[in-house]
């Protein structure tokens, strides 16, 4: 992905969440949180109208990019549609062509695969409809259909978890066998971070990857995948999950299976939310690459500027870093999410 645009950072959140709280608390949660159901284009109110499509609530990570989104937009002034697609690329469709009907000013969404977007992003542009995409990416060929991209390096995490792994275990004489817990089948994350972490491991030939399959992102689906690869493959040194959840599920197949997560395997995540960092400093986790949910305060800000008709950088990246257990114990009292 091009590393142009500028680096998301956290000044201003608390001075615009303060700003959002007196002016009349956080706005509501829900499936379809539309706001007013004014049919007839803009607020009424003056205020700008973003139709938010979110993939939908399977882990710690999304909760936290919904409550972000939500209070930047009361703090912001601007009146959010919000739709919640639980998971599915159909419901996000349908939500993106209700907000073409109702004629909002801005349409924003994460989309929940990276394929199959052309026709309606299409339609936004004919309906001269900005589209901003948030956290993950589309594969569309045209560049057009969409004003700016704002978002984490997915690649980028990948690889610091694998040049991580790749540190940990330089002095091992046999094979490493390392199983992976992929996110959602087709998101941006999913592909991504399995690239990033491949290219990663190619640096030590001992490094394996001996399964890899699909958790969905969820504690659940870790869960019970991670009981498979328990089942299947006698030796396992290492899991990597693309996220904190399924690692957390992880967790319980692996003590169930009289094993001890952090030691008998070393386990390596994407994301840093609470109860991830928990988990590392505890010992359970051995290495999270971090990825921030916290994209409300600038996709309203682009928002503004996109409506407003000023330039935007193609993509607007996120600021990450990684932790050890070591540096959760110290980061987990100011951990917000
Ligand atoms: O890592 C995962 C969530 O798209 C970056 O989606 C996001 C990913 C995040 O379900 O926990």
């Amino acid at each position: 992905m091009a590393k142009t645009g500028i680096t998301l950072t956290r000044r201003g959140l608390g001075a615009m969440l303060a700003v959002g709280l007196l002016a009349g608390g956080l706005a509501g949660c829900g499936n379809s949180d539309t706001g007013g159901d004014d049919k007839s284009g803009g607020s009424g109110n003056g205020k700008l109208v973003m139709g938010f499509s979110q993939v939908g609530a399977e882990s710690g990570w999304r909760t936290a990019n919904t409550n972000s989104i939500k209070e930047s937009a009361t703090a912001a002034g601007i009146e959010l549609k919000f739709d919640d697609a639980q998971g599915k690329q159909e419901n996000q469709i349908k939500a993106l062509r209700n907000f073409i009907q109702q004629k909002v000013d801005v349409i924003a969404f994460s989309p929940v695969v990276e394929s199959g977007w052309d026709t309606v992003l299409k339609e936004a542009k004919d309906a001269k409809i900005p589209v901003i995409l948030t956290d993950r990416a589309v594969d569309s060929a045209d560049k057009s259909l969409y004003k700016t991209f704002i978002g984490s390096d997915f690649v980028k995490e990948g690889k610091l978890a694998g040049e991580w792994l790749v540190k940990e275990k330089a002095s091992a004489a046999g094979p490493v066998n390392i199983v992976e817990l992929q996110g959602t089948t087709g998101a941006a994350p999913a592909n991504d971070r399995k690239k990033g972490f491949a290219e990663a491991i190619a640096a030590n030939p001992n490094l394996k990857v001996v399964a890899s399959q699909s958790g969905d992102f969820t504690r659940a689906g870790g869960k019970q995948v991670m009981e498979q690869f328990l089942k299947a493959n006698p030796k396992i040194d290492v899991l990597f999950a693309h996220n904190d959840d399924m690692g957390l599920g992880a967790l319980e197949a692996i003590t169930a299976a009289g094993k001890t997560p952090g030691k008998d395997i070393t386990i390596i995540t994407v994301d840093a939310v609470k109860d991830g960092m928990q988990a590392l400093a505890d010992g359970k986790f051995n290495f999270i690459a971090e990825c921030s949910p916290l994209l409300g305060p600038q996709l309203m800000d682009l928002a503004k500027k996109v409506k407003a008709g000023e330039e935007v950088p193609a993509r607007v990246e996120t600021e990450e870093t990684t932790f050890t257990q070591e540096q959760a114990k110290a980061a987990l009292p100011n951990r917000k999410y």
